[in-house]
């Protein structure tokens, strides 16, 4: 599969946080996702220093790649060029797109979160290869987004033809509403990571997500 296909056909982005994940655990969580099929995984370190965590990506990297499922460093360029990550997260307050590009040096998916629709439809301009659209609920993984629900689904991917994440607060109880209103995409951070059997959840959202299961709740 291409890498452009992977990302087009990518339907459940799991973040390896390491906020909810002891970094010595990663690896093993790592395999937790890639075993219950997780499409994408991001390294999201936001406390833990630059090197520390560009020696953990380089692990996971060895892993991920072994497994064939791309890797997406959060916020540090540096480290996805180091690596030779898939891709790369940027916010809204990290530098731009172009500046990313020119310092990683080579093909490498830029995904951008947004949290309107003006938002995604400028990342779409900036050059963006993929876009998180949220938070949707509230979530305590980013505490401070007041989350702008799920009425906007529809438009946004009208709007934009570029592959969309639907993001923050999305458990598997809430994936049949997110679907309903025309989510194709999600990522799932705690709804995986607190999960007592990791593999087990990240598979049961999988299905859903394909559309081979229904949730009963
Ligand atoms: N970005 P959970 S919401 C990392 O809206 C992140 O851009 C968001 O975590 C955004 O699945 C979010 O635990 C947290 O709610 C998602």
């Amino acid at each position: 599969m291409s890498a452009a296909n992977a990302l087009q056909r990518a339907r459940l982005y799991a973040i390896l946080d390491l906020g909810y994940v002891a970094p010595q655990r990663a690896e093993a969580i790592a395999g937790d996702l890639i075993r219950g099929g997780a499409d994408l995984i991001q390294l999201r370190g936001k406390k833990e220093s630059v090197e520390a965590l560009a020696r953990l990506a380089e692990k996971l990297h060895r892993l991920t790649s072994s497994a064939g499922v791309p890797l997406i460093i959060n916020d540090h360029p540096e480290i996805a060029r180091d690596i030779s990550a898939e891709g790369l997260h940027l916010g809204q307050d990290d530098l731009a797109i172009a500046a990313a590009h020119e310092i990683v040096g080579r093909h490498c998916w830029i995904g951008k979160s947004t949290h309107s629709l003006a938002q995604a439809v400028a990342a779409v301009a900036e050059g963006a290869d993929y876009i998180g659209f949220g938070p949707l609920f509230a979530t305590p993984t980013k505490p401070d987004y007041a989350p702008i629900g799920t009425e906007e689904i529809g438009r946004v991917h009208e709007l934009v033809s570029l592959p969309i994440f639907c993001i923050g607060g999305i458990k598997l109880e809430n994936l049949r509403v997110l679907l309903a209103a025309g989510a194709k995409r999600v990522v799932i951070v705690s709804g995986l990571l607190q999960s007592a059997d990791i593999a087990a959840a990240t598979r049961a959202a999988k299905e859903v997500l394909a559309g081979k299961s229904e949730i009963r709740n």
